[in-house]
């Protein structure tokens, strides 16, 4: 669905889709010829330059608009890649300017998730081979919900979504098993030598992207649904911990299996849900915190990768407020946020956006 421009050199934009819907943002191309791009972030410390993750093994490196021909990174030949499975984000570490280094998920040849370190080379050119050294890796029981998002929260710790291992309806029911790492959100320290995961928070079905505020600190995670409902979830940053998101007992705020959820740490409903009619899977965002969307600010911005559709939502008081439909962008795989917190999306078709 193309969006149409009502009129260029107006003060404030506002478009419409075939839908009939008006919508508040309109996507620009930044480029396009990506392979499948399923991530684009950016360390704080390089304004003007952005890291698309292609799914079958490469992260790309645009400098104020332009690909670079050299990828930073080529792992092709250690990731099987294809549906849910692939190369699937990126998280630089907050201290990146200094000690070089970066994070990896990906679906290894085998189908199991691997988290992996590399360092760049001083000028931070090109991502070393040699540098590798993987923090931990899952088996994988089935093909799909991987999760693959990595991502340093306020604590400056390493957090990993798992989907929970795949198939429907979480066979092995592992998302409210405690003893298992899918279905989870972990956390790892990847300066401690020897570090093992340990449980963040669960009841996850597969939390494909989530981000944390860089404002508030604050966690959102978009959680895949199973047959009806997507939802959102929301934990603040100041928060006791373990929260239970409810999978696969619940469905959004419908009971999905007739059964008790697992009594530890405690259960956290979506902060908002939308039915299929809405899409089929949902690709978690960013709250904006840039500067040149002023109508954006403060707003939680997501997605889903079937429809296209792009809403914001406006969170008061633990609440998602005032929900709106912003733009449409075709399978929409990711949302990433630049050095200076301006919102990208990436399509799986290929292109990367500016949200503007
Ligand atoms: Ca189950
Ligand atoms: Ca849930």
């Amino acid at each position: 669905m193309r969006v149409l421009l009502l009129a260029a050199g107006l003060a404030c934009v506002a478009a419409f889709t075939a839908d009939g819907a008006t919508h508040a943002l309109s996507p620009r191309d930044v480029v396009g010829g990506l392979v499948s791009p399923t991530n684009v972030t950016a360390p704080r410390s390089e304004p003007g330059r952005l890291y698309v993750v292609e799914q079958p093994g490469r992260i790309r490196v645009v400098v104020n608009g332009t690909l670079r021909a050299r990828p930073f990174l080529d792992i092709t030949r250690l990731v099987r890649s294809g549906g849910e499975q692939g190369l699937l984000s990126v998280a630089f570490h907050p201290d990146y300017a200094r000690n070089r280094r970066l994070y990896v998920d990906y679906t290894d040849v085998s189908g199991n998730t691997r988290v992996v370190e590399y360092r760049s080379d001083r000028a931070g050119t090109r991502a070393l081979p040699a540098s590798r050294r993987q923090l931990f890796s899952v088996r994988q029981p089935y093909e799909n919900h991987n999760g693959g998002q990595v991502a340093f929260g306020p604590d400056r710790i390493l957090y990993v979504g798992m989907g929970d291992g795949g198939s429907g309806g979480d066979p092995q029911n592992r998302a409210q098993n405690l003893s298992r790492l899918l279905g989870k959100l972990l956390k790892i320290d990847p300066l401690k030598k020897g570090a093992r995961p340990v449980i963040a928070a669960y009841g996850l079905r597969n939390p494909w992207r989530f981000s944390f505020d860089r404002t508030t600190g604050d966690l959102w995670i978009g959680d895949v649904g199973q047959d009806k409902w997507e939802e959102i979830d929301w934990t603040p940053r100041v928060s006791p911990g373990l929260e239970n998101y409810g999978w696969d007992v619940y469905e959004g705020n419908t009971i999905y299996e007739d059964k008790q959820p697992t009594p530890r740490g405690h259960l956290v409903s979506p902060v908002h849900v939308y039915s299929h009619d809405g899409g089929y899977s949902v690709t978690g965002g960013f709250v904006y915190r840039g500067t040149r969307n002023a109508g954006l600010r403060g707003r939680y911005v997501f997605g889903d990768y079937g429809s296209g559709t792009v809403w914001s939502l406006k969170p008061a008081g633990g609440k998602a407020t005032d929900v709106r439909t912003e733009a449409q962008i075709p399978a929409l795989s990711s949302f990433g946020e630049d050095a200076k917190g301006e919102l990208y999306a990436v399509s799986l078709t290929g292109t990367l956006y500016r949200l503007t």
